[in-house]
């Protein structure tokens, strides 16, 4: 038998050093090879939007994270990655580990094409945690015809904590396309973490579409090796395209604790979530897990289609949850990319950055979710600047915080109280669903009644030639006494520079400013400016290369550009020390 397994494991290496002598093919999906890029130097290496505690690797390309998982104490992060440049090719499992989600150590690639189910790419997938404390992972391999194939690989020495070394499983691929499953071949990949069932059986989701419909194909296995496709996709919604990287899981209608993948019964709601390759959007549905037809069925009212609830509503794509069942929290990982143009970042040496890992819960209304940034980040806060409570922030003005040691690598959390909420809200017309097209009408410059207000980050001096607004803009509904809150991240402004994409960002915030107050926290790292609006109820990230406002020359205002005084109910801002990245 393990004779027999070995020829094997030779004949494949045979197979490896034949395909591989013949060159790397060239493969289209959602991402574009650019093969003639790889040979460029970077001519550009310029340190000034490197980040100090986002995740990047010390070059090259990275995009989605892929497997991420705690083991015997050591959190395991891996992701996309291209070792030859700084444009997507490829592409390889890098390896990263910790012992906090905040300084980092890399290993080398943990799985690279090698055999046939991999040789033209290994590309996202999910760990899962098999009973004994074994990860195995899922993963999308494509093949020699290019096709997409789920593998399955696992750690070659389970004592080795660092799970430095992988091994593939012999007979992958684990599950293919087939003339007779109809799958289309390029449209098969990024397998979920699998959920146990009461029957014993595993169940995992790879995404792909029909036509234009969108599917999570739900496959089952025994014993993690032989799959099997269930009759009918786990779920599917008409129109939205492929479905990459989708994700699913459990969470409590009761309280903020995360729940093991597997998890089922009384108080728990379940989370699809997608990433729409039409749209590079990460959306989600709050539903219930049928267990009698083995499909998800999303809440009425949970929008299942792009027009629906996302984690962030900037940059932010391809993301993944884990369960820590160290902390017995839920962590969401998403990738952020550039939006300087392919030359430029190609000529810089790098591409990519992962947003800082948020714990996710559901929402008290049962109807969302809610985001923080993982608690351990604010360890490296150091030199707190305040501004005394209730401070009165009058229409048409604003505030520079000037003491901070630096503005471009911060931590801001502030909130507001508004007063003459019936006088000087505007009023929403009913037209204005969408919330990015209002913010892009409205930019932070634009007066209104109750806000723009908010702040002003990696702005230059007296925020006259560059900054980066996140704000908030409250609208009354109609004659009643109903509010909507509007945020938005306006990098209209936010370079000299001409090149970069500057799109606004927009989301509603699902807080009614007649009782609560309206929070905004702001992760500030040279060229990422990741908010989080009303507790963690609405997301916006922003990728910003500012030319002035660099390094020390950074500032950071508060402001108020309504017609009505608004309080600031607390503040505090914090520079943040470099975490150690790879
Ligand atoms: N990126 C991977 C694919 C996935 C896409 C390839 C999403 O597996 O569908 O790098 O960004």
């Amino acid at each position: 038998m393990a004779a027999a397994a070995s020829s094997s494991r030779l004949l494949f290496y045979f197979i490896v050093l034949v395909i591989v002598s013949h060159g790397v093919l060239q493969i289209e999906a959602s991402h574009v090879f650019y093969g003639n890029l790889e040979s460029l130097q970077p001519t550009n290496p310029n340190p000034t939007y490197r980040t100090s505690y986002h995740f990047q690797p010390p070059k090259n390309w990275m995009n989605d994270p892929n497997g991420p998982m705690i083991y015997k104490g050591i959190y395991h992060f891996f992701y996309q990655y291209n070792p030859y440049g700084a444009d997507w090719g490829n592409i390889v499992w890098a390896h990263s580990t910790s012992l906090d989600l905040v300084n980092w150590k890399s290993h080398p690639p943990a799985i690279k094409p090698s055999v046939r189910g991999d040789i033209n790419g290994c590309w996202s997938g999910s760990a899962t945690l098999l009973p004994g404390n074994k990860p195995a992972m899922l993963y999308t391999g494509i093949d020699p015809q290019n096709r997409q194939v789920q593998n399955l690989a696992m750690p070659s020495n389970l004592s080795d904590p660092y799970l430095v070394k992988w091994s593939k499983f012999p007979s992958n691929p684990v599950m293919e396309p087939t003339i007779t499953n109809q799958i289309n071949s390029s449209s098969f990949r990024d397998p979920t973490t699998a959920w146990l069932g009461h029957d014993g059986r595993w169940r995992t989701v790879v995404g792909s579409k029909r036509n234009r419909r969108g599917l999570a194909i739900l496959y089952r296995s025994k014993d993690f090796v032989r799959w099997t496709e269930a009759r009918h996709p786990l779920h599917s919604a008409k129109d939205t395209g492929m479905w990459e990287c989708p994700d699913f899981y459990p969470v409590s209608t009761r309280t903020r604790t995360g729940l093991d993948t597997s998890r089922v019964g009384r108080g728990i709601k379940h989370v699809m979530k997608l990433s729409l390759d039409d749209t590079k959007h990460d959306y989600y549905t709050v539903g219930t897990y049928d267990l009698a037809k083995d499909k998800y069925v999303p809440d009425k009212g949970s929008v299942d289609n792009d027009s629906g609830l996302r984690y962030d509503y900037g940059k932010f794509y391809a993301s993944k949850t884990f369960y820590d069942s160290a902390k017995k929290r839920r962590i969401l990982w998403g990738w952020i990319n550039e939006s300087l143009p392919l030359h430029d970042y190609v000529r810089q040496g790098w591409s990519g950055l992962q947003a800082i890992p948020r714990a996710v819960w559901l929402d008290k209304s049962g109807k969302q979710l809610v985001q923080w940034p993982i608690s351990e980040i604010e360890k490296l806060r150091r030199s707190r600047v305040g501004l005394p409570a209730g401070k009165v922030l009058k229409a048409g003005s604003k505030l520079e915080v000037s003491s901070l040691p630096t503005a471009a690598q911060a931590d801001v959390e502030v909130s507001f109280e508004v007063q003459e909420l019936g006088n000087k809200a505007e009023t929403m017309d009913p037209s204005w669903t969408n919330p990015q097209l209002l913010c892009s009408r409205k930019d932070a410059s634009a007066k209104g009644g109750l806000g723009p207000f908010g702040l002003k980050v990696l702005a230059s001096k007296n925020d006259s030639m560059e900054y980066t607004a996140i704000f908030f803009r409250i609208y009354k509904l109609g004659l009643t006494n109903k509010y909507k809150v509007l945020m938005c991240s306006d990098q209209s402004r936010s370079s000299l520079n001409t090149s970069p994409d500057k799109t606004t960002y927009g989301a509603f915030v699902e807080v009614d400013p007649a009782r609560e107050k309206l929070s905004l926290r702001t992760l500030i790292d040279h060229s990422i400016v990741e908010s989080f609006g009303g507790g963690g109820k609405a997301c916006i990230t922003a990728r910003v290369y500012p030319t002035l406002a660099i390094g020390e020359a950074a500032h950071l205002y508060v402001f108020n550009h309504g017609n009505a005084h608004v309080r600031i109910s607390s503040f505090s801002a914090w520079s943040m020390k470099k975490a150690h990245l790879n």
